[in-house]
């Protein structure tokens, strides 16, 4: 027998008018940015692109299939754009990356700032020689020049076969809007494959952004500023919680973590996998992060794990990429067979 009735008030409480309203639920600052800002019009043939890819690997090919997102977003000042904030990255560790996970039995979906690195052209694109010199002219014909012709066999040989196997799939993104609707359709749509899905967020996405409401419709004229431009920008929302809770909850998540000063860079990284909650963060400083960088994860002993290039490696031109995907889909397997 109990001594007490839930149904009866309790009377000293009943109203209280000190206790401060209960606040009817709230949207979340994530769920604000969508409803304040207009999806790009092309986002229905993206995502009936993306579909089609997903849905050919998980009934034919059976491949996992990894979102590698690459480049910077910009910040545009302006709805008819002539001024926009941008940042340094060129794509490099994304269409690398992308290559070793091609070449390691992934299907990969490229989200990419659009004229930055992609996988394959690489190699020829954005380097101090025009295209033409890696052609020479041989009896009025043009042919490869023959400095070149080995190593670009072997490209276009890793080329062909992601290109025939269906594997690499090119979506483009240029302003951070635009970047992060199309993860939302993306990430959604990779639910299809549950955990046979990886997340590899390498693309560098702008902390601020100017929201639509505030943003001039034309050009911003110097005479109106009084000399000055001063802009007050908004924190973009942190997306990776709605992408780890509701986006894509059974894939594995990997996001960067961009530093430039060393003493602060693995604080950061397990401040973002306690906030997030996702499964590895890599850390990466600006200056170095071509030849060094840091695993860090949830709860394990050794919680700090540098995958170094050697002096040997550096001057052979090894790419730590190829060192960072074999790691990275270790983890992966550990997660598709729950031994995490
Ligand atoms: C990275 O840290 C990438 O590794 C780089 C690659 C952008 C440094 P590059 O294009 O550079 O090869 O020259 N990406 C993540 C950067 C980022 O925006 N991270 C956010 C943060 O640090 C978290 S998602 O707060």
């Amino acid at each position: 027998m109990k001594n007490f009735h839930t149904a009866n008030p309790e009377m000293e409480t009943a109203i209280d008018r000190s206790i401060p309203d209960f606040p009817a639920a709230q949207l979340s600052d994530e769920d604000k940015y969508f409803k304040h800002h207009k999806p790009p019009s092309y986002l229905p043939e993206i995502e009936s692109e993306v579909k089609d890819f997903i849905e050919y690997h998980k009934s034919t090919s059976h491949k996992n299939i990894v979102l590698v997102t690459s480049g910077g977003t910009t910040v545009p000042l302006e709805n008819n754009t002539v001024r926009f904030i941008d940042n340094f990255s060129a794509g490099t560790r994304g269409a690398t990356s992308a290559e070793y996970f091609l070449e390691n039995g992934y299907a990969v979906i490229f989200l990419h700032r659009e004229f930055s690195l992609l996988p394959y052209s690489r190699h020829y694109s954005h380097t101090t020689n025009c295209f033409l010199d890696y052609m020479t002219e041989v009896n009025d014909k043009v042919e490869i020049n023959p400095t070149f012709a080995d190593e670009m066999l072997i490209v276009l040989r890793k080329y062909k076969q992601a290109k025939e196997s269906n594997s690499l799939l090119l979506i483009p993104f240029t302003t951070v809007n635009q970047y992060l609707y199309t993860l939302r359709v993306i990430s959604e749509l990779l639910q299809l494959v549950g955990k046979k899905a990886l997340f590899y967020l390498a693309a560098a996405v702008s902390d601020f952004f100017l929201p639509q409401s505030r943003m001039p419709t034309h050009k911003i004229q110097s005479q109106e500023s009084g000399g000055k431009l001063e802009v007050n920008l908004d924190q973009v929302p942190k997306f990776l919680s709605r992408l780890v809770d509701n986006w894509a909850p059974s894939a594995l998540i990997v996001s960067f973590k961009l530093e430039t000063d060393r003493s602060i860079l693995i604080k950061k990284a397990k401040t973002a996998l306690e906030r997030y909650q996702h499964q590895l963060v890599i850390g990466n400083l600006l200056q170095t992060r071509k030849k060094e960088v840091v695993f860090v994860r949830p709860q394990k002993d050794d919680d700090e794990q540098w995958i170094r290039l050697n002096d040997d490696q550096i001057s052979s031109n090894v790419e730590i990429e190829s060192l960072i995907i074999p790691q990275v889909i270790k983890v992966h397997e550990d997660w598709i067979n729950g031994d995490n």
